[in-house]
């Protein structure tokens, strides 16, 4: 049978506008992040965060009500980065009561005692950080970290983030952790991200002290 030029034309076409939107589906960069404090020891639970210097051609939703879990008398996660705007849940998981408060300058809140499997939602509208404690267990503590950056991503137990399928071009990069010294904020950086791997550092001067959450003994909750 034989093709008609319209036919043959036709199919150039498509094969033309399949290899540009395959081109353009290739082109994502991704970029490993290696979080350690001074020492040079790993740091879990540190929030690296990008801000892109131009305008996505998919801009990043962002989560839809992620969770600050009460479990076994601990909050979970122990650092919760989310962006401005965004409903955070406060779901009881324990068969006891917890009573969740915030007296952060970002955003004050208190959860009167609420039981198990019931659910709080509180929307955080300002940047900054917002420690967590509840009046019950004093061992419990965690942070949520809010941020104007539309992508963001925490270290895992090796100190190590990865931001995957990153749009190419220009990104500002800031990293936050819950031990930081004000001073020790590293200064954003505007770094290029290309097709392919990339990877970066950041080094964080930690207080001497800094809150962990430590599970409550046997019988204590
Ligand atoms: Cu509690």
């Amino acid at each position: 049978m034989r093709m008609t030029l319209r036919k043959i034309l036709g199919v150039m076409v498509t094969l033309g506008t399949l290899s540009s939107f395959l081109a353009s589906a290739a082109v994502a960069g991704n970029l490993i992040v290696s979080v350690s404090n001074k020492k040079g020891e790993s740091l879990e639970n540190a929030v690296v965060m990008l801000t892109p210097q131009f305008t996505l051609s998919t801009p990043v939703v962002a989560a839809d009500s992620p969770e600050m879990r009460q479990e076994g008398a601990l909050f979970s996660p122990f650092v919760l980065p989310v962006k401005v705007g965004t409903k955070v849940s406060f779901p009881n998981f324990d068969e006891f009561r917890h009573h969740v408060y915030s007296f952060s300058k970002t955003k004050r809140f208190e959860l009167r005692l609420y039981g198990k499997d019931e659910t709080n939602f509180i929307t955080f509208e300002k940047p900054g950080i917002v420690a967590l404690g509840c009046n019950i267990h004093d061992n419990m503590l965690s942070y949520i970290y809010v941020t104007e950056a539309p992508i963001m991503k925490k270290t895992d137990a090796n100190g190590t983030a990865t931001l995957t399928d990153l749009e190419p071009g220009q990104y500002k990069m800031e990293i936050w952790h819950p031990g930081v010294k004000r001073k020790g904020m590293p200064t954003p950086k505007i770094i290029t991200i290309a097709d392919g791997n990339r990877s970066e550092s950041g080094q964080l001067d930690l207080r001497r002290v800094w809150g962990i959450q430590t599970q409550p003994a046997e019988g204590q909750y």
